[in-house]
């Protein structure tokens, strides 16, 4: 087995824990939110339930190849269906919070805003928050986590179609203030533009699956989409936020912004250019998003490596974008080695690496290529964050997906140690950017409160700090969840 009786994570922890709790500096902030966080496509199934209309993940799912173990969306954790046992499970955690998605195409199944609105779409999310209030569970809402109605693909692109998407995706958003906003009080618009616009639009990976990767696509459109795709994200989210602003914020008094994935970067070695690589890789993955909503410009070094493919917006536009964020929503997972001289222009030339320049690993590799265990790094962009945008930081997402734990029985995949390895990690980092660094963080959200459909991955890739069995859809906390909800209560401000 991964990890020996005598240093079983838990014991370590609790001794440390212990320690914490007496010293009040070493407490989490009075009002801290924490839960966990799940996406609508990722956990509902129920695909064809309630009026609900097609996004684009459900028919790209179903091409051969898109997904590793040929699953779709179809049932997922049949979380629709299931939707109380879930929030029973939340609330027997004892979380302050759920972050969730709201599906589009269940409240709109078209999208557009001359399209029709699925009452029972709304009636579900509607009782849903209500169940979790009845919990003392805040909502923490995300209104676009991926899921595009398909209508809106065929009818004008998707993203692509700029007046069309900044309109449909504000009504939309308008549609949901309306209907929930007088009980929730966290909003985020968009969840990672980076993967809507890379591996949606450049890498072809993610729906609607197209490719401007000159790689893979020579005779393509030169690497334009992803480009034009994240300027038009960011223009709906701003919108969005202002309709929110203007006619809401007021009565509802709730916090709304972005969420944006993000891994930190260090130099692969002292060189200068892999210095200067370390920061042009964090600009093109985070500045990208973070500099145009938080600074309003868009980084020089994109500018300079894009040209004239990168986009502008007009100074009307621009005043709506720049400050359209009441705060900084985090996904964060891991730290990338950056060397210089790579030829991916969607990671701005920056090669990315886990191997040190002494063959050594970075941390404990995950299931997943890209993730690996470096908590330093966490606590190092929650700082670099807080001193570039000075915005209050809401971690909305964190996690771990532990190696070949889909292959491994129930029994086994539940002693997931190395996820309570890295929330070990992840936990203190937290807890130091806050007490020692004073960075201003009101929020974590470890990914996922369940195993769920991974997309390109399919089922084989499990964040859950739930075990989910997906035959019969039983749920089995994982140790990890045991381990977090035990943190979170010794580390809590009760006063
Ligand atoms: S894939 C991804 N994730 C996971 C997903 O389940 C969740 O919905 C997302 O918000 C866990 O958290 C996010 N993020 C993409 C990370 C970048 C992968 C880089 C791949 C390079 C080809």
């Amino acid at each position: 087995s991964r990890c020996p009786a005598p240093d079983h994570p838990l014991h370590l922890s609790s001794a440390s824990n212990t320690q914490d709790a007496m010293s009040p500096s070493h407490k989490l902030p009075k009002d801290f939110i924490w839960g966990f966080a799940t996406a609508a496509f990722q956990i509902e199934g129920s695909a064809n339930v309630d009026g609900r209309g097609k996004s684009i993940w459900d028919d790209f799912a179903k091409l051969p190849g898109k997904t590793l173990d040929g699953g779709n969306g179809d049932v997922a954790t049949d979380s629709y269906r299931l939707w109380k046992e879930d929030i029973a499970l939340l609330a027997s955690y004892g979380v302050r919070s759920y972050r969730f998605s709201i599906s589009w195409s269940r409240v709109i199944p078209l999208g557009g805003r001359n399209d029709p609105v699925n009452q029972a779409g709304i009636d579900f999310y509607s009782k849903f928050v209500d169940e979790l209030l009845a919990h003392g569970i805040q909502p923490f809402v995300t209104l676009y986590h991926w899921d595009l109605p398909q209508g809106l693909q065929d009818r004008y692109g998707g993203w692509l179609n700029k007046d069309e998407i900044v309109k449909d995706f504000t009504n939309y958003a308008k549609i949901c203030f309306e209907a929930l906003g007088d009980r929730v009080e966290h909003w985020l618009t968009i969840n990672e533009p980076w993967c809507c616009a890379i591996l949606g639009h450049g890498r072809g990976v993610f729906a609607p699956g197209r490719s401007s990767d000159r790689s893979r696509n020579p005779e393509g459109d030169s690497s334009t989409e992803p480009w034009i795709v994240a300027h038009h994200i960011i223009l709906a989210h701003a919108h969005a936020v202002k309709l929110y602003r203007d006619e809401y914020k007021s009565t509802q008094k709730g916090q709304i912004g972005i969420t944006l994935n993000g891994d930190w970067a260090l130099p692969y070695d002292n060189t200068p250019e892999n210095i200067a690589a370390a920061q042009h890789a964090l600009d093109f993955a985070i500045g990208w998003y973070a500099d145009p909503v938080y600074l309003g410009f868009y980084p020089p070094y994109m500018r300079e490596v894009l040209g004239d493919r990168m986009p502008d917006f007009t100074e009307e536009e621009w005043s709506v974008v720049k400050g359209s964020s009441d705060f900084y929503g985090m996904n964060t997972y891991t730290t990338n080695l950056c060397r210089a001289g790579g030829e991916d222009e969607f990671q701005g030339n920056v090669d990315y690496t886990f191997t040190r320049p002494d063959g050594s690993q970075l941390g404990n590799q995950a299931h997943c290529a890209w993730l690996q265990d470096y908590p330093d790094g966490f606590r190092q962009l929650l700082n670099y964050i807080w001193k570039r945008y000075k915005m209050p930081i809401y971690v909305t997402e964190n996690g771990f997906a532990v190696k070949g734990e889909n292959d491994m029985p129930v029994e086994e995949a539940v002693k997931d140690y190395d996820r309570i390895h890295y929330f070990q990690g992840t936990t203190k980092a937290l807890l130091d950017a806050i007490n020692v660094d004073g960075v201003d963080i009101r929020s974590y959200f470890p990914w996922s409160l369940l195993d769920n459909f991974e997309w390109a991955d399919g089922y084989t890739t499990r964040f859950g700090i739930t075990y989910v069995d997906y035959e019969t859809q039983k749920r089995y906390p994982k140790e990890s969840a045991r381990f977090l909800v035990k943190w979170f209560t010794e580390h809590e401000d009760s006063e």
